[in-house]
């Protein structure tokens, strides 16, 4: 029995962009367990309550050690009354009965299923669920109209849901380094997303791409994308264009989050090496590929805000929006007092505009 004198207590910031989370997770027990209530709420469209179990979640991952008694939580920052229940579950049983039940909930299963598809969201699925379809079996004989993504989605179900290593990731950049030095030589290409981070796997593989000399990305995509077509290492592309400097009143202070670089969600068709062919004799694998274009003076930008964590990011731009009376975007950072735009030319100096201490990508696992 431990007495409550003896119980280490914790101090953290509230806000994750001001911690230090690697993927050293000594709460793994707990966080599992929110993660799972965040994932069932965003899938159930209650984006609050996701927001709210991913903050309690982010929080115990940045803690040192592990949390084994309620006494240690009191006075710290994100946990609400609903994740502090959670906890105390999983502290005292093992388990948190809430996240069991949603685990065998029909719903969640078929949630989990359905958009593991790639092209279908929770309102897709959410749909199919109301017309009755539970699984790929009974979508498949539904009849449903698939878009193009969603039948390459279906088509290589398999292999997208298997998680993607980081040789993988290696073996693709080489194959994105290539394309963008045959049709511009010059450019550069920065792997971003987890990868970035330092995690050894991940969903997908998140790349950007510049030129040193302003202006010479223009056109950039459509060229890669015919070159790696043209090699046969396509299996799927959906290219959407860059609207960010069309705007006639010159660069408009993004509204949003979502941002307007040229990007092409793609599917590659990755050969594998002799000692991974399986049993199968399939000699390549499917991997889910996300190619940005950024112009250079908007680069530092793009490499923060695509280097992630979601919710890093967020935290990022709650901060400097509640903190800072500034606008964040994987474009530009906007100072709302000063009415200007700052210029950066690194993720270093962003941090210092926010008057935040510099976080390296391997501490933004939040
Ligand atoms: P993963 O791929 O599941 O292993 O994990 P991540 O962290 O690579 O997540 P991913 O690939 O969904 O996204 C990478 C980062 O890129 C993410 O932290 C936020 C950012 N991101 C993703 N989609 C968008 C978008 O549409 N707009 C902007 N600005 N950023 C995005
Ligand atoms: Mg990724």
């Amino acid at each position: 029995q431990i007495s409550e004198a003896e119980v280490a207590l914790f101090s953290v910031s509230s806000y994750a962009c001001q911690r230090r989370t690697t993927l050293d997770n000594h709460n793994s027990n707990l966080t599992d367990a929110l993660s799972l209530l965040a994932e069932n709420a965003e899938l159930s469209n209650e984006d609050g309550r996701g927001v709210a179990f991913r903050r309690a979640a982010a929080l115990l991952k940045a803690l040192p050690t592990q949390v084994i008694s309620m006494s240690q939580l009191r006075g710290l920052p994100c946990l609400g009354e609903h994740s502090l229940r959670v906890i105390k579950d999983v502290l005292e049983n093992g388990v948190s009965s809430e996240v069991e039940s949603t685990k065998q909930s029909k719903r969640y299963k078929a949630l989990k299923i359905l958009t593991g598809i790639f092209g279908v969201g929770a309102k897709t699925a959410d749909r199919w669920i109301r017309e009755g379809i539970y699984n790929l079996e009974q979508l498949r004989d539904s009849g449903q109209t698939l878009n193009r993504a969603q039948k390459a989605g279906l088509e290589h179900y398999d292999d997208l849901n298997e998680p993607v290593t980081k040789a993988e990731a290696d073996a693709i950049g080489e194959i994105v380094q290539k394309a963008v030095n045959s049709v511009l030589p010059g450019s550069e290409v920065a792997l971003t997303g987890g990868f970035r981070r330092g995690k050894l796997t991940g969903h997908d593989v998140d790349f950007l791409i510049t030129h040193p000399e302003e202006g010479k990305e223009v056109g950039l995509m459509p060229k890669v994308v015919a070159w790696l077509e043209s090699q046969g290492f396509l299996l799927y592309q959906k290219t959407t264009r860059n609207s960010y400097l069309e705007s006639k009143d010159g660069p408009a202070r993004p509204a949003s989050n979502m941002d307007r670089f040229e990007r092409c969600f793609s599917i590659f068709k990755l050969t594998k090496r002799k000692e991974q062919e399986t049993a199968s004799h399939k000699i390549w694998r499917a991997v889910r590929v996300d190619l940005v274009v950024s112009p250079i003076s908007q680069f530092a930008f793009a490499v923060l805000g695509w280097t992630g964590s979601k919710l890093f990011e967020r935290e990022l731009r709650r901060w400097a929006g509640h903190e800072k009376n500034m606008s964040l975007s994987s474009h530009a950072l906007f100072d709302n007092t000063q009415n200007k735009y700052l210029r950066a030319t690194s993720e270093e100096e962003i941090f210092a505009y926010l008057g935040l201490e510099y976080i390296p990508p391997s501490e933004r696992n939040a």
